[in-house]
């Protein structure tokens, strides 16, 4: 399947409700009634540091750019830099501040300090001005409109390829509500994640997901595994071509890979070994952050090579990003440590931690 015919046919389909390709173009109807937007419900994400960002603002122009009707809203960290150019694509941008915020979330975190991305993903539930939303990875690439995702009810999502009686939680339907959020910040502190993040948690929170109703499994197609390809290739072959949204599971990230401009193409190297496929889904990502992202950073400042603020994107003849290596000031980062005062939400984050390995073992 190519995906370019898919994006063709999504083209020359947009404002027909989504209708199937097969049928004739027809005239907009002057008597059909345009729904306005809908403002009472959400797309939202999360962007924990710098790199994530950029995960986010293609996320952010896919929807846009597949005409959602939906509010789009993003979660960031503290230590996020790209605060303006989030803002030129995301309705809403919400720093969550764990350190600063009420007490007994300051409690969940203080007890399970390890937690700090996961309770920081929780606080999507206290978006209380939305009646439903969708949330969605930083690492999520979305194909096709998905506005049909808020016909579905809390707590709806895809099955997990690696354990499909567990949901993945990259992409999941919820109700923003205060006591939902403080009944899982209550599980978080008394029974932790059995896999330390944020999937664990809320699949033993919403434990009856595998059996009570059919209706909260989405199908695969709106959590497609870049490389599941692997695993059972001709049902990916059956049914890839019908993918609305793209995860990019584990440590083959988009942001990892290094991007020609010139061919459209990422290196082979940086794809890993997955189907021709993953690596299709790659490049789409690249294009739209060449074409959609990069040009929404300021000029000013942007002497050829100079990229998005906090990162680095280097090369001439092809593309890469990387964090701006900040070299801690040894002696005192030690002392922190030894003093237990790590900075869980920033630099010692799992998340980050875990970058770092996968960067040194992949
Ligand atoms: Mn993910």
């Amino acid at each position: 399947w190519r995906l370019g015919t898919e994006a063709a046919r999504e083209r020359r389909g947009r404002g027909r409700g989504g209708g199937s390709g097969a049928r004739p173009r027809q005239e907009p109807n002057p008597h059909v009634l345009v729904l306005p937007p809908v403002t009472t419900q959400a797309f939202v994400t999360l962007a924990t540091n710098d790199i994530y960002c950029q995960g986010a603002l293609v996320l952010g122009l896919s929807l846009r750019n597949h005409k959602t009707t939906r509010k789009l809203v993003v979660l960031i960290t503290p230590q996020v830099s790209s605060l303006d150019v989030l803002s030129r694509v995301f309705d809403e941008v919400i720093e969550v501040n764990l350190m600063d915020s009420e007490d007994y979330i300051h409690l969940a975190f203080l007890k399970r300090p390890e937690l700090g991305v996961t309770l920081t993903k929780l606080h999507c539930w206290t978006l209380t001005h939305y009646s439903k939303c969708v949330f969605l990875d930083a690492d999520t690439l979305v194909l096709h409109n998905i506005d049909e995702l808020f016909d579905r009810e809390e707590l709806s999502a895809a099955p997990d390829p690696g354990w499909p009686d567990c949901f993945n939680s990259g992409v999941f339907v919820f109700q923003p509500s205060l006591e939902t959020h403080q009944l899982l910040l209550q599980h978080a502190t008394e029974h932790g994640s059995f896999d330390g993040a944020d999937q664990g948690l809320l699949n033993s929170f919403f434990s009856d997901w595998p059996t009570a109703d059919i209706h909260k499994h989405l199908p695969f197609i709106y959590n497609l595994t870049s490389n599941a390809a692997y695993t059972y290739s001709p049902a990916f072959q059956q049914f890839g071509s019908s993918a609305k949204v793209v995860h990019f599971l584990g440590s083959t990230k988009p942001w990892n890979c290094t991007y020609d401009p010139q061919t459209g193409s990422v290196s082979e190297q940086g794809a890993g070994s997955g189907p021709p496929q993953h690596v299709t889904f790659l490049n789409l990502w690249w294009r739209l952050f060449q074409e959609g992202a990069r040009p929404l950073y300021p000029t000013a400042c942007a002497q050829e090579r100079q990229g998005p603020a906090g990162l680095r994107v280097s090369g001439r003849s092809s593309v890469s990003i990387q964090e701006k290596l900040q070299e801690p000031s040894s002696e005192e980062e030690r002392k922190k440590w030894e003093e237990g005062r790590m900075d869980y939400m920033g630099k010692d984050a799992f998340a980050r931690i875990q970058e770092k390995l996968d960067r040194f073992l992949h």
